[in-house]
């Protein structure tokens, strides 16, 4: 399938059984497929704009027992390896510094050359995620959002991200986003299947309204399940730190390091408004009642409930 992105630059992405995917992940597939999980892995599991970063900060800072200088030591991309992430030759780049870049910006190489115990990201689906890691029983930590806000927060990314197709005008994108027409595929599949797997693995499933109504609640379970104990000034301290006004302040994680070729914030802020229900802001009412009864449709049996508004 290929795109036009507002540079004007065509946008091939290629399918995996059906998911649309980033050109160079399929290019490096079968590697993605044989990585090999240990039974120590934590792997942090978002449909894209769900909250991936939050979820990450919040896990760095319980893992450096709320050192802010120690989740200072680099941007938010470096810390956990993105299992499928292969960045796309780069054609101004000399061949001999290329082959090194190729390794370098691979997720699964950089995870490889991470020490245990790992913890790892990926927006894969349940179907296509590596093999290993349900062989060895690792644990998942998922992070859902509301389908209406993931579609919105996806539409502004899509129109300062130039490593994305353009979206189009909203109607468009709507169209796309219910037809699961996205990269990484449709968030009713990818939802629905980490939520059918959760009581048959150790799946932490959070929500993303429930971390931003009670923050602190929420963390706690985290703190639980990465197997820690911590005092609860510390976890206060990770609550203020890890606040949508921190994070969009902290070059750390705000995306500022990244280049404007590649993410143009002047379109839209990668911390862009941080909030459950703006989806209201640009559904009509229309698309509104046509959205809820796809999504009554494709998400018939699930016991899942989603909070839309605070
Ligand atoms: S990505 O590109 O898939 O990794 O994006 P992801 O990090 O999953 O999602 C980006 C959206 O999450 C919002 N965000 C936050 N919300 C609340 N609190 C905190 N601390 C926070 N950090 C990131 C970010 O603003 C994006 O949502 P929108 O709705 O676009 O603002």
């Amino acid at each position: 399938m290929a795109l036009t992105s507002e540079l004007g630059k065509q946008i091939k992405l290629k399918e995996v059984e059906g998911t649309l995917l980033q050109p160079a992940t399929v290019d490096n597939w079968s590697e993605i497929q044989s990585f090999e999980a240990k039974p120590d892995d934590l792997l942090i599991c978002t449909y894209p704009k769900a909250g991936t970063t939050w979820i990450q900060e919040i896990v760095d800072m319980i893992e450096q027992n709320g050192d802010v200088e120690k989740c200072q030591r680099t941007i938010i991309q470096h810390r956990h390896p993105f299992i499928e992430w292969a960045r796309p030759p780069q054609p101004s780049v000399l061949v001999l510094r290329r082959c090194f870049l190729l390794n370098y910006f691979k997720g699964v190489e950089k995870a490889k050359a991470m020490p245990s115990p790992r913890i790892l990201k990926t927006h894969l689906s349940t179907q296509l995620l590596p093999p290993s890691f349900w062989e060895n029983n690792c644990k998942f930590l998922y992070v859902a959002r509301n389908a209406k806000d993931c579609m919105v927060s996806y539409y502004h990314f899509q129109r300062m991200n130039h490593m994305l197709p353009d979206p189009g005008t909203w109607e468009e994108y709507f169209e796309t986003f219910i037809n699961g027409k996205v990269v990484w595929g449709s968030w009713f599949d990818h939802v629905k299947g980490w939520w059918e797997m959760k009581d048959r693995y150790q799946i932490l499933f959070l929500f993303y309204e429930d971390i931003k109504r009670d923050p602190k609640h929420e963390i706690r379970k985290v703190v639980q399940f990465m197997g820690k104990n911590m005092d609860e000034t510390v976890i206060d301290k990770i609550v203020q730190e890890t606040s949508f006004e921190k994070m969009k302040e902290n070059p750390m994680t705000n995306r500022s390091t990244v280049s404007k070729s590649i993410m143009d914030q002047s379109i839209s802020s990668f911390m862009r408004k941080g909030t459950v229900g703006d989806w209201k802001n640009h559904f009509t009412v229309a698309q509104n009642e046509r959205f809820d009864e796809i999504y009554r449709k494709k998400m018939e049996g699930t016991s899942i409930n989603f909070c839309m508004e605070l």
